[in-house]
């Protein structure tokens, strides 16, 4: 049977870490779904809103070819609605948040995986302000 992979991320100031882990989730399945978190959530988790906006960033992943479709994410609680709506068979989230999904193994599988080093949207942005400085 056709596996559905569903992730989640902000992917601001979208990078080759970013495309790395879609293309490597994407592989585990059949179809991937991917829930792009929304402005507003962004503001909640880290009280900044992102570069890039909410319509841009889900513009920039619909367009890869490993993604299938894409949805706004709007609580981090909403997880487990998420996985059930689009009948997620696997729920991938890179390695920075191990362990902190495991909950919901209980409705599919939970796959961490490593995260591409050495790049991070923090780090892009720190370095285009050091040589516009
Ligand atoms: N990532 C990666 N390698 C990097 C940077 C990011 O593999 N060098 C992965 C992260 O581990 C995450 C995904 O890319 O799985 C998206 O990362 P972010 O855009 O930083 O997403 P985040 O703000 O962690 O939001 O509900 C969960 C959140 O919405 C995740």
């Amino acid at each position: 049977m056709a596996k559905t992979v569903i992730t989640f991320g902000t992917f601001d100031v979208f990078h080759i870490g970013h495309l790395r882990i879609l293309e490597r989730a994407r592989a585990l399945g059949d179809r991937l779904v991917v829930g792009v978190s929304s402005d507003h959530l962004n503001f909640k988790k880290k009280q900044k809103y992102p570069v890039f906006s909410e319509h841009d960033r889900r513009s920039i992943v619909s367009a890869l070819a490993c993604v299938d479709e894409v949805f706004s994410e709007e609580s981090l609680e909403w997880k487990g609605k998420y996985i059930s709506t689009y009948n997620a068979d696997i729920l991938v989230m890179g390695d920075d948040w191990a362990g902190r999904f495991d909950e919901f193994k209980s409705l599919c599988e939970v796959i961490y995986l490593p995260r591409t080093e050495n790049i991070s949207t923090t780090e892009i942005l720190a370095a285009v302000r050091a040589t516009s400085a």
